[in-house]
C-alpha cells in the first residue's frame, strides 16, 4: 500500500491536506491528514465521498460530440484526435472571421488549483496566443475583496488559527459548520478559555445553533449594524485613539458617520432589537481581542462591498489589529504571493475582459464559449436566460468536464477531465496560511486529461510554436514559486512534494496590521461620509415580489459539485425552501407542500419547510442542486444579474420572489 499526499481542490476556505492510500494502482482510501495543523485529520461530509465520486458510473471518460439538438445531452463518442481536429478548425475559423475576442474562456471554481484550476495559468497562455477575451472570475468573493482592499489594501487579514486566542468571536455572514468547518476547532479552543461566540445571520443556521447568541439580521443591512456597534464603542470610550492616530485615515469623517447610527437607528434598519445591539456593542468595547469571521454571505448584496469595508473598520477603531486573536478574517488569499505569469506579452493587442456573472447578457458577444471547471447553467445568475443563449446555432460550445452537468447538455464538444487524485497541482488555502502539493495518486480513467495536458495537446494539434505553451506541470509549479517575496522563502517544489504542505514564511504569531497596512499611505482608510452603508436591492429597488430569497451554501454539496452523488442527494432530501409560519399562513402553504419560488426571471420548485429559522419576509433555499435532477431549474433561475456596489459581485442573497403552490 502506497500513501500519496494531496490537497482538496474545491472552492472551500479550508483547502484540506489529504492522504490517498493506493493499492495495486487503485485508490482505496482517502483521509484527512492528521499532521496538517488546519486539517487536523478530518475532511468533510462531501469529500469523504470523493473516491466514490471519482469512480462513479456517470464519469465522462471519452471525448464526445453532440448528435441531438443543443440542450438535449445527446452525444456520440469520438477520439481525442477527432475532437482536437474539430476544435482546431472551429477556433481558427472564429479567429479569422470574428477575431480572437469572439472566444470566451469561461473558467470557474471547480478546482482552485494553480495548475489545473482557476487560480493560475490554466490555459491562459494558449488563449493569449489566439487573442481570446479575458475572463473575470467575479462569481464568488469580488465585492468583499474590493471592500476590504479599499479599507486595508488587501483582502487578507487574520490567520484563522488565531481564533483560538480570541475572547469574543463574531461569526458574521458565515456558516462555519457548513462552509468551512475546520475553523470550529479553533473556536472551541477559544471557548475553552471563556470566549463568547455570536452568529450574525438572517438564518438560524446550524452554526448559529451552536453559538452563545444569534442576531437575526435583516439581509443586506450589516453595515448599519457595524455602525451601531461602533456607536456604542465610542460611547464607552473604547476607541483606541493611539492606533487610530497612527495607522488610519479619515477618522473625523467616519466618526461623524458613526454618530448618525445610535442603536435605535441601527435597530430600525437591521431589525435587531436596540438593547441587543447595545449589549453586543458594550461587549465589543470591553473585550480584547475580538475576532470577526466575516465571509461571503455578507457581500452577496447590492451594498455588500461597502458592508465588508465598514465591518473592516471595527478592529481599526478598537485596536484589535494589535493583538494576536484580533481583527477580521475574510480570506487569506491576499497573503498568497505566488507568481502567476499568464504571459500577456503573447497578446497581439489588448483584449476586453468578460465578466463571469454577466454570462446571460454577454454570451451574445461571442462565437465560442469554452467552459472549464464551471457549471454556469447550475451556478450563474439568471440561468434561464443563459440556457436561451446556449441554444444559439452559431455558438460553438466546448465543455471540459468530469460529469454530465446541465451545462454539458448544451456542449458541441465535451472533453473528459481528470479529478484531483489523477493530476498534479499546487494549492494555497483561502482560509489558512499554507501552500499544499497535490501529487497524482492514480492514472486517469478512460481517456481523461488534465487541464494543462489538454491545452498542450490542443496547441500541438494547432501547430502553435510558442514554447511556453508546452511547459510541463513541474515547470509551471517552479515558475509559481520563483518570486522573491519573503513569504516564499525556503519553499521549493521539492520540499512541497516531499512534505505535502508548507506554512508560508510569515512571522508567527502573524499579526498583520499591528504596525500599519499595505495601502499607499500605510494607513487603513475608513469609509467617507455617506459611504458607510449601502442598502440592499430588496430594500432600494421597487419590486412586486414580497419575499427576500437567500441561497446559501448547502451542507452536502460544494456549489454544484457532488450534486449528482446518490448518497449526498439522499442525505440532502428534496430541495427545500425555509418559510416562516406567518408567510406560510398568509399564502395557505402547508409543511411538505411542493411550491414554486418565482419572479419575472423564472422559478424553481422546492418543498416547504415551515420554520422559525427565518424571520417573516425572508425565505431561504440552498445553492448547488443540479437543475435537471430537481425539476428543471434551481435558485439561480430567479437570481438577478445585477452587480454589487463594489467589485461587480453577484447578488445571490438579494432577490425578491413570491411562493405559489406548484
Ligand atoms: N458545504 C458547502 N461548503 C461550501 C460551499 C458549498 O456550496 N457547500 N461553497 C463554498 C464556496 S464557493 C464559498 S464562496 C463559501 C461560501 O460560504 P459562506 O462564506 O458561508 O457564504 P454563504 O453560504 O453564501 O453565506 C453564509 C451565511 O451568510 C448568511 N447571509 C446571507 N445574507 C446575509 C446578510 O445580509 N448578512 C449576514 N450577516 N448574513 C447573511 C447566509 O444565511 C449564510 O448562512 O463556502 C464554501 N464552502
Ligand atoms: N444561487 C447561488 N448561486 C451561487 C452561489 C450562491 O451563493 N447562491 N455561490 C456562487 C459561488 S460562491 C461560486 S464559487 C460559484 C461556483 O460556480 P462554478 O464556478 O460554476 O462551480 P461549480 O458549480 O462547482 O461547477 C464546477 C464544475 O467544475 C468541474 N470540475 C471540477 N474540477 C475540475 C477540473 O479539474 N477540470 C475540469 N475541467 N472541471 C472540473 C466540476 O465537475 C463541476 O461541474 O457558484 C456561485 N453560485
Ligand atoms: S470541501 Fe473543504 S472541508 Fe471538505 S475536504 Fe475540501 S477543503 Fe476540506
Ligand atoms: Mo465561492
Amino acid at each position: 500500500m502506497l500513501n500519496v499526499l494531496g490537497a482538496c481542490p474545491l472552492d472551500c476556505p479550508d483547502t484540506c491536506s489529504w492522504i490517498v492510500s493506493v493499492d495495486d494502482g487503485k485508490a482505496v482510501k482517502m483521509r484527512g491528514n492528521p499532521e496538517h495543523p488546519y486539517t487536523r485529520g478530518a475532511l468533510c461530509v462531501k469529500v469523504n465521498r470523493y473516491l466514490e465520486h471519482a469512480a462513479a458510473g456517470d464519469r465522462i471518460l471519452h471525448p464526445l460530440r453532440r448528435t441531438g439538438p443543443k440542450g438535449s445531452g445527446q452525444f456520440e463518442r469520438i477520439s481525442w484526435d477527432e475532437a482536437l481536429e474539430e476544435i482546431s478548425v472551429r477556433l481558427r475559423g472564429i479567429v479569422e472571421e470574428f477575431g480572437g475576442e469572439a472566444i470566451w474562456p469561461y473558467n470557474g471554481t471547480g478546482s482552485l488549483g494553480y495548475l489545473q484550476g482557476c487560480e493560475g495559468v490554466a490555459g491562459r497562455r494558449f488563449w493569449n496566443v489566439l487573442g481570446a477575451s479575458k475572463h473575470w472570475l467575479n462569481i464568488c468573493s469580488s465585492a468583499g475583496n474590493s471592500g476590504l482592499t479599499l479599507a486595508n489594501g488587501t483582502p487578507g487579514g487574520m490567520d484563522p488559527e488565531d481564533f483560538a486566542h480570541a475572547k469574543l468571536i463574531l461569526l458574521w455572514g458565515t456558516n462555519t459548520l457548513t462552509s468551512g468547518h475546520h475553523l470550529w476547532k479553533f473556536i472551541q479552543d477559544a471557548r475553552a478559555q471563556g470566549a463568547h461566540v455570536v452568529a450574525i445571520d438572517p438564518i438560524r443556521t446550524r452554526t448559529a445553533d451552536q453559538a452563545d447568541e444569534h442576531l437575526a439580521i435583516r439581509p443586506g443591512t450589516d453595515a448599519a449594524l457595524a455602525l451601531g456597534l461602533l456607536n456604542v464603542v465610542v460611547a464607552e470610550g473604547a476607541v483606541d485613539a493611539e492606533y487610530v492616530e497612527s495607522f488610519t485615515s479619515g477618522w473625523d469623517d467616519f466618526s461623524a458617520e458613526i454618530a448618525k447610527y445610535p442603536v435605535e437607528v441601527a435597530a430600525e434598519i437591521t431589525g435587531i432589537p436596540a438593547d441587543v445591539i447595545h449589549s453586543l456593542g458594550t461587549r465589543l468595547a470591553r473585550t480584547r481581542p475580538t475576532a470577526i469571521r466575516a465571509t461571503m454571505g455578507i457581500q452577496r448584496h447590492a451594498g455588500g462591498g461597502t458592508a465588508m469595508r465598514t465591518i473592516a473598520a471595527i478592529p481599526a477603531v478598537t485596536g484589535d489589529w494589535r493583538h494576536q486573536g484580533g481583527g477580521v478574517a475574510y480570506s487569506t488569499s491576499g497573503h498568497v504571493k505566488l507568481t502567476i505569469d499568464t504571459r500577456d506579452d503573447l497578446l497581439d493587442k489588448p483584449v476586453r475582459t468578460l465578466t463571469m456573472t454577466r454570462l446571460a447578457s454577454d454570451l451574445e458577444k461571442v462565437k465560442c464559449l469554452w467552459v472549464y471547471g464551471a457549471n454556469p447553467v447550475g451556478s450563474t445568475s439568471d440561468s434561464e436566460r443563459i440556457r436561451q443563449g446556449l441554444l444559439r446555432d452559431d455558438l460553438f460550445t466546448v465543455v471540459m468536464e468530469q460529469f454530465p452537468t446541465d451545462t454539458v447538455d448544451y456542449a458541441d464538444i465535451v472533453l473528459p477531465a481528470t479529478m484531483q487524485i489523477e493530476h498534479m497541482d499546487l494549492h494555497a488555502g483561502y482560509g489558512h496560511m499554507y501552500l499544499l502539493w497535490n501529487e497524482p495518486a492514480v492514472a486517469p480513467p478512460g481517456e481523461c486529461l488534465s487541464t494543462t495536458e489538454t491545452f498542450r495537446r490542443l496547441a500541438a494539434h494547432m501547430g502553435l510554436d510558442e514554447p511556453s505553451l508546452y511547459a510541463s506541470d513541474l515547470e509551471l509549479a517552479e515558475d509559481l514559486l520563483q518570486g522573491d517575496h519573503p513569504s516564499l522563502r525556503g519553499i521549493t517544489v521539492d520540499r512541497l512534494r516531499k512534505e505535502g504542505w508548507v506554512r508560508m514564511s510569515y512571522p508567527e504569531p502573524f499579526v498583520p496590521f499591528a504596525e500599519g497596512f499595505p495601502t499607499s499611505t500605510g494607513r487603513m482608510r475608513f469609509p467617507s461620509a455617506g459611504k458607510a452603508y449601502v442598502p440592499p436591492s430588496w430594500l432600494s429597488d421597487a419590486s412586486p415580489y414580497p419575499l427576500t430569497l437567500i441561497t446559501p451554501a448547502a451542507h452536502t454539496f460544494l456549489n454544484t459539485t457532488f450534486g449528482n452523488n446518490p448518497e449526498l442527494l439522499r442525505r440532502a432530501k428534496d430541495p427545500a425552501v425555509l418559510v416562516n409560519a406567518a408567510d406560510a399562513a398568509s399564502r395557505g402553504l402547508a409543511a411538505g407542500q411542493r411550491v414554486r419560488i418565482h419572479n419575472d426571471r423564472g422559478g424553481f420548485e422546492a418543498v416547504v419547510e415551515i420554520s422559525d429559522r427565518v424571520a417573516p419576509g425572508v425565505v431561504a433555499s440552498p445553492k448547488g442542486r443540479w437543475p435537471k435532477l430537481s425539476g428543471g431549474s434551481n435558485p439561480n433561475a430567479v437570481v438577478q444579474e445585477k452587480d454589487a456596489d463594489l467589485g461587480r459581485g453577484a447578488l445571490y442573497h438579494d432577490n425578491r420572489v413570491e411562493i405559489s403552490p406548484a
